[in-house]
């Protein structure tokens, strides 16, 4: 690579968006307009809204999607912005997998491994769960096969 080039990297990372209190359709489709707008990301590819049941968590229904980002940011850099955007959609962590407002998984960055103690990159379980498979599928048939659906397909979830 030449000289100077590192800089101007971009790659494409997979967001996951989930939220089970507020308004969580309009939330969710409020932060990926917001997250698309911050410097150093571009909005490439974006999921229909799936309605699932919580898995392995309480309250109400989830409302979840997957966003495809070119991304200029590295990864802890995306973190913190997505860590930001949690916070300003109100979201409080009180007890694991606690209903929240809006929640922002990286599921890849690239084709990085990751293993740091803020971040673990692809997500540890991303291909357990329906809610990030499906919608994943719509955007990015190559990443999920259909033993991997078929794996999750106890889990209810359903488009919008
Ligand atoms: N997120 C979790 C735990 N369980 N279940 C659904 N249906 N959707 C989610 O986004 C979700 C979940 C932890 O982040
Ligand atoms: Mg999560
Ligand atoms: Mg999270």
């Amino acid at each position: 690579m030449a000289a100077g080039t590192l800089g101007n990297m971009k790659v494409v990372a997979y967001v996951a968006l989930g939220s089970n209190l507020g308004d969580s359709q309009s939330i969710v489709l409020a932060a990926i307009k917001e997250l698309s707008e911050k410097p150093g990301l571009r909005l490439l590819a974006q999921s229909g809204l799936f309605s699932s049941k919580p898995h392995e968590a309480s309250g109400a229904d989830y409302v979840n999607a997957v966003i495809a980002l070119e991304c200029s940011l590295n990864a802890l850099e995306l973190l913190q912005v997505t860590q930001d955007m949690e916070l300003g959609y109100g979201r409080v962590r009180s007890f694991v997998n606690a209903p929240r407002t809006l929640d922002l998984d990286l599921i890849f960055y690239g084709s990085a491994k990751i293993q740091s103690p803020w971040l673990v990159v692809p997500h540890p379980r991303w291909a357990e769960r329906a809610f990030v498979l499906k919608p994943l599928h719509c955007i990015a048939p190559h990443l999920v096969t259909h033993e991997m659906l078929e794996k999750v397909s106890a889990q209810v979830i359903e488009r919008i």
